[in-house]
């Protein structure tokens, strides 16, 4: 009794230890793993430079945005790598010049998926360091291997390229397929009623934009005259997948719960969230209790709505005692565009609101205002507030983060600025190659440097000067941000050194587009 007395405690303790050894093991490794900063990338579809209060935005109210861009660093010289939004979210998830890749272009929704499985993307180098990674929201990179059955698990997507967990729409909200993709599946699909789609042909009987305006709650203006769904005329038809369906005025409403959703289940962790949301882009579908919240019809009511479901995600990380300890990244994927294919009064009740703000050009542009867009980071307690006019790019996320989180920097074109980001220095990059539908333009210290391109100065159905002329444009955006005075004829010097520097990274800038091949 008295041996077995002194063993049962001794044999107990060795069993605890046993048992726990692995858990405590675990334990361990889960609490250095919180430790590392959660990220989150909250990225915009069309927001433009003055489309933001924190900007300069007078004629519309975002509070919320506002809060994280004054409470941070607010970049004012921040920019997508593109006026469009594929290649701009191909350049901030694979740290790469999207023009290095041909495809690298505005996505059908039946495009084949654009980053290669095998390439380094942001969330496949932050599991690396123990993340986990999500996105919710728009993904418009590609999806499958070129014919996708939408009745079948879709694959590769996002799962495939470092997101652990994604909760995406394919493309873009005025492109077919009109669902949401659930982890490669499409959510509350009805087996019997499979989607098929088609960005070439009706499929028989169906109604179009073109043929049944009177079907159409929004009229189309240019393109988006396919199959209608929800009373908006689509890019692209489809037919089927009834259930699956999205509601247009819920989808704002519907990533917000899945975006707060992924941060409690993954609290405990160390995650990276990109959340990915559809406004302003067109079809501005703001829920009806957004209607009329703002003077500036759907277009200014949907960047309302965008402004509170960013409020409301703040509060889930606020309540879950996450802020402290959370990298909150904020940029849109391109400039602005006000008539962007539908009627919807974006034009007609703009009044004094302005867009791009004091920048020239828009979306498709390779002035300013079509790649310099809102760009600020925020974490409360650790970065403190300033106005920073480093120039920065969506692109340096990927090298500053693998800094941040204590891996190898991979081999692409960003560059590390997690001091910048941080707000512990200005100096940013030193230059940087914009693009815009297929064209580069190049951007050093003060000046900016666009090539000639054949092809209209104004896309005339956007309204939007886009860059285009006959000769080499050179402004200095210290003295002139507006981009009225071309002073490549009185500067040559600069204009040389700029073609120089330019072509050293892009190629021959006078081969233009066919250059694009050959990367
Ligand atoms: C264009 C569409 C435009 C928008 C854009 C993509 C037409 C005429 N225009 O082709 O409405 O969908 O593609 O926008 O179809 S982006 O922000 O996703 O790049
Ligand atoms: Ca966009």
């Amino acid at each position: 009794m008295k041996n077995s007395n002194l063993i049962y405690p001794f044999l107990i303790a060795l069993a605890v230890m046993a048992g726990c050894a692995p858990a405590g093991k675990k334990q361990a490794e889960k609490s250095e793993a919180s430790k590392k900063p959660n990220i989150i990338v909250i990225y915009m579809d069309d927001l433009g430079y003055g489309d933001v209060g924190a900007y300069g935005a007078t004629e519309l109210s975002t509070p919320n945005m506002d809060m994280l861009a004054n409470g941070g660093v607010k970049f004012i010289n921040g920019y997508a790598t593109s006026a469009t939004c594929t290649p701009s979210r191909y350049g901030l998830l694979t740290g790469t010049y999207p023009w290095r890749n041909k495809n690298a272009k505005i996505l059908p929704g039946t495009a084949p998926l654009l980053i290669g499985t095998e390439q380094m993307t942001i969330p496949k180098m932050l599991k690396t360091a123990g993340y986990h990674t999500g996105i919710v929201g728009k993904w418009h990179l590609g999806l499958g291997t070129g014919i996708v059955n939408w009745n079948d698990r879709v694959s590769p997507g996002p799962n495939e390229v470092g997101f652990d967990y994604a909760y995406i729409m394919a493309a873009t909200q005025d492109r077919v397929p009109t669902v949401y993709i659930d982890n490669g599946h499409v959510a509350n699909l009805d087996k019997n009623d499979p989607i098929e789609i088609d960005y070439k042909n009706n499929f028989k009987g169906q109604p179009t934009g073109k043929d049944n305006p009177e079907l159409c709650e929004m009229k189309w203006h240019h393109g988006h005259n396919n199959t209608i769904i929800n009373g908006i005329p689509r890019i692209g038809y489809m037919k089927g997948g009834e259930a699956a369906r999205w509601k247009d005025v819920d989808m704002a409403d519907h990533f917000l719960e899945k975006a707060q959703a992924y941060v409690k289940a993954h609290k405990n962790e160390a995650f990276f969230l990109y959340y990915a949301m559809q406004q302003p882009h067109v079809p501005r579908t703001p829920h009806p209790r957004f209607v009329g919240s703002t003077n500036l019809g759907p277009r200014g009511d949907v960047i309302a709505e965008a402004d509170w479901c960013i409020g409301e995600f703040i509060k889930a990380l606020e309540e879950e005692g996450l802020m402290e300890n959370t990298l909150i990244v904020f940029s849109s994927d391109n400039g602005p565009v006000l008539n962007d294919g539908y009627y919807d009064d974006a034009l007609e009740k703009l009044g004094d609101h302005a867009p791009t703000g004091v920048l020239k050009g828009g979306k498709y542009s390779l002035y300013e205002a079509g790649t310099r867009v809102p760009f600020f980071t925020y974490w409360k307690g650790t970065i403190q507030p300033k106005v920073s006019d480093a120039l920065v790019c969506q692109m340096d996320l990927m090298a500053s983060l693998a800094k941040l989180v204590g891996v190898e920097e991979p081999d692409a074109d960003s560059e590390n600025m997690l001091d910048v980001f941080l707000g512990k220095t200005d100096k940013g990059r030193d230059d940087l190659v914009i693009e815009a539908t297929s064209r580069t333009a190049y951007r050093n210290g003060d000046w900016a440097m666009i090539p000639p391109y054949k092809g209209k100065p104004v896309n005339t159905q956007v309204n939007i000067e886009v860059g285009n002329s006959n000769e080499y444009q050179l402004f200095n955006l210290k003295e002139d941000i507006g981009q009225e005075k071309n002073l490549a004829k009185t500067h040559p010097e600069k204009l040389e050194e700029m073609k120089i520097a330019f072509e050293a990274i892009r190629g021959d800038a006078s081969e233009g587009v066919q250059k694009l091949e050959l990367h």
